[in-house]
C-alpha cells in the first residue's frame, strides 16, 4: 500500500482546530468548523461549513469564510469560494471539484475582530459514480464490498501498553473482525497542521510503557465492518514480530474520561485503558484524527 493510498483513506477524516489561534482573545480555539459536502464526484457541489462555539451551539453570522480547495498533488489550480452570511451558523458555498483524486479543503473563518480560525479537510473525489468500489485507481488496497455502507468509515484505537519483560517487543501488525484494514499511525503537528504518519509498528522496550492516545500514536481502523456503537466492544489482535498474538477486547466510547480498570497481562505485555472511537463518517471533522495536508506546492 503506498503512502498516498494510506493518506487518502485516513484523510477522510477532518482536522481539529489548530493551535495557531490560541493566543487570540476571542478564543478562536473554541470555534469548531465542520464541513460536509453534497457530492464526492467530479463536478459541482455545495460545501456546508458549520460554525460552532465552545458550548457546541452554532454561531449565526460569525464572520467571513474563505475556502480554498487544492488537489493533493502539485500543479493544479486551486478552487476558491467565499461567503459572509451564515444565517444559522452554516455557510453554504457553491464549489466545484475540478478533477478526481485527493483534495484538501482549507476553511478559514475571519471573526469580526479579525481573529482567524482555520481547519482543513480531506476528500477523495471520484471521477464518476462507477468508480466507487473499483479496485483500480486509488482504491486498490481497499477491496470494497459494494454493499458495505461502512467502508469509508474509520476509527482509532487507543491504549496503554507496558512491557514487564526483559526484552523489547515489537508489534508489527493488527487485525480485527471490525475493520478491513488496520495501520499504526502517529499524529504530529507541523506548522500548525496536524498530520498523521504511518508507523511500521509499535516498539515497547523492556520495562517501558507506551501510551496510544488522541493526538499521538494510535491504531487506525479503516473500512469498518461494524458501526462501533458507543458502549459496545470490538475485538482486536495485535501481532508481534516473534509470532505472538495478543487478543484484546476494546471498549467503544466517545471519549475516555477516567481509567478503565481493564488491565490484562498477556505474556510480558500489560494492556490497559483500551478504547476505540465510534465509527465516524468520512466527511466529519474529528478531533485528533487529523490528516496531513499534502505538501503544498
Ligand atoms: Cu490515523
Amino acid at each position: 500500500m503506498t503512502n498516498r493510498i494510506r493518506t487518502v483513506l485516513c484523510l477522510l477524516l477532518g482536522v481539529m482546530l489548530i493551535a495557531g489561534c490560541r493566543q487570540q482573545e476571542l478564543s478562536a480555539t473554541d470555534i469548531q468548523l465542520s464541513l460536509s459536502v453534497s457530492d464526492l464526484l467530479v463536478g459541482e457541489t455545495t460545501l456546508l461549513v458549520t460554525v460552532r462555539g465552545g458550548d457546541g451551539n452554532t454561531l449565526p453570522n460569525p464572520g467571513t469564510l474563505r475556502v480554498r480547495g487544492d488537489m493533493d498533488h502539485a500543479g493544479m489550480v486551486p478552487v476558491l469560494a467565499e461567503a459572509d452570511s451564515a444565517p444559522n451558523g452554516v455557510f453554504s458555498l457553491p464549489f466545484e471539484w475540478t478533477m478526481g483524486g485527493g483534495w484538501i479543503v482549507e476553511a478559514s473563518l475571519t471573526l469580526p475582530d479579525g481573529t482567524v480560525a482555520n481547519e482543513s479537510f480531506r476528500y477523495e473525489i471520484l471521477r464518476e459514480a462507477d468508480d466507487r468500489g473499483m479496485a483500480e485507481m486509488d482504491h486498490s488496497g481497499m477491496e470494497q464490498d459494494q454493499n458495505a455502507s461502512m467502508s469509508g468509515e474509520t476509527s482509532a484505537v487507543y491504549m496503554r501498553i507496558s512491557n514487564r519483560g526483559e526484552s523489547d517487543i515489537s508489534i508489527t501488525s493488527a487485525s480485527s473482525a471490525a475493520a478491513d484494514q488496520i495501520e499504526f499511525h502517529e499524529t504530529r503537528v507541523v506548522d500548525d497542521m496536524a498530520r498523521m504518519e504511518a508507523l511500521d509498528g509499535l516498539l515497547i522496550r523492556a520495562s517501558e510503557t507506551i501510551e496510544l492516545a488522541p493526538g499521538g500514536k494510535h491504531i487506525m481502523l479503516m473500512g469498518l465492518r461494524d458501526d462501533l456503537a458507543p458502549d459496545s466492544q470490538m475485538p482486536l489482535q495485535l501481532h508481534c514480530d516473534k509470532g505472538e498474538v495478543y487478543d484484546l477486547e476494546i471498549s467503544v466510547m466517545d471519549m475516555r474520561m477516567s481509567d478503565l480498570d481493564d488491565e490484562i497481562q498477556i505474556g510480558d505485555l500489560v494492556f490497559s485503558n483500551r478504547w476505540a472511537r465510534p465509527a465516524s463518517a468520512g466527511a466529519m471533522a474529528h478531533a485528533d484524527m487529523n490528516m496531513p495536508a499534502a505538501p503544498s506546492g
